[in-house]
């Protein structure tokens, strides 16, 4: 209850923080993206994860205010960077929950977003993960459809870890499959588990879709991703996620 009242006057109150984490192409060090991760300052509670928040938010219908508020800071914010850092090929990249797939007018509210904010459509990616895809997979296809009509990338979050057929990812407009961090901390275990990574790639590129890392920790991992020919990685052996002014500060000295 304490949280769902306090949910309700977060956005005014300026309590939510959007942190960035980099997404890195691991031959040539370039960063491309950068993941826009939600975080909530509560003044008593302190910082309180998305894990437990973004449930209430989407039970309450509160995600859809607070989702719009992530998306139009996180691009605003990739513009900026464009901009005055000089990183015009800079993407970023928004998680979508359940809830916003239920909403009328999704594609709608991301295309006035885009508009206001000036970002050019292809910089914008957007990440759902398989659960969320398989809710409803004709209106699942019919949203996506009209996201890629209008030039936005779409990624699969957590892959891997779905109930799900394989056989929607022909169908689906999509750009990238994230492997989950579950089967990259398997990578550096001593057993060498690589199956369930090696299949992944594999499959991304027989799809022709580019592969993303997630939860890379160790050089050792990072070396066995190499080897499976997966190039872009995101993890905490690069950065961990980064409030704007530290993005910005990263994002400057690597330039
Ligand atoms: O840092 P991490 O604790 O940020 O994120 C935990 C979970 O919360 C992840 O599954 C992540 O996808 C999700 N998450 C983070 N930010 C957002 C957001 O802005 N919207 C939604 N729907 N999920 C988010
Ligand atoms: O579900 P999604 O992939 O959107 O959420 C990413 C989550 O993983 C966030 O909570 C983020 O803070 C966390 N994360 C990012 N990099 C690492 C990492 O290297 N290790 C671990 N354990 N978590 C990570
Ligand atoms: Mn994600
Ligand atoms: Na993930």
């Amino acid at each position: 209850f304490i949280l769902e009242n306090s949910l309700h006057n977060a956005l005014e109150r300026q309590e939510f923080k959007v942190y960035y984490q980099p997404q890195v192409n691991s031959s040539t060090g370039e960063i491309t993206k950068m993941e826009a991760l939600l975080r909530w300052q509560h003044p008593e509670l302190g910082l309180i994860p998305p894990a437990t928040f973004i449930p209430i938010a989407e039970e309450t219908g509160l995600i859809l205010p607070i989702s719009e508020w992530v998306l139009k800071t996180a691009c605003l914010q990739n513009k900026t960077w464009q901009q005055k850092l000089n990183l015009s090929s800079l993407s970023v990249a928004v998680n979508l929950s359940a809830r916003q797939f239920q909403q009328p007018n999704l594609v709608g509210m991301v295309e006035q977003v885009l508009s206001e904010t000036k970002l050019a459509h292809r910089y914008l990616e957007l990440e759902i993960t398989e659960t969320v895809a398989m809710q409803d997979v004709e209106l699942t296809q019919k949203i996506l459809k009209e996201l890629d009509e209008i030039g936005v990338t779409i990624s699969i979050d957590d892959f891997g870890t779905g109930y799900s057929s394989l056989s929607y990812l022909k169908d689906f407009p999509i750009h990238s499959l994230k492997i989950d961090q579950s089967f990259v901390r398997d990578l550096a275990n001593k057993d060498h588990q690589t199956a369930i990574t090696t299949a992944i790639i594999s499959l991304a590129h027989g799809l022709n879709l580019s592969v993303v890392a997630e939860g890379v920790e160790t050089e050792e991992q990072l070396n066995a991703l190499r080897i499976l020919q997966c190039e872009i990685m995101q993890g905490y052996f690069f950065s961990h996620p980064l409030s704007a002014e530290e993005a910005t500060r990263m994002l400057t000295a690597y330039q």
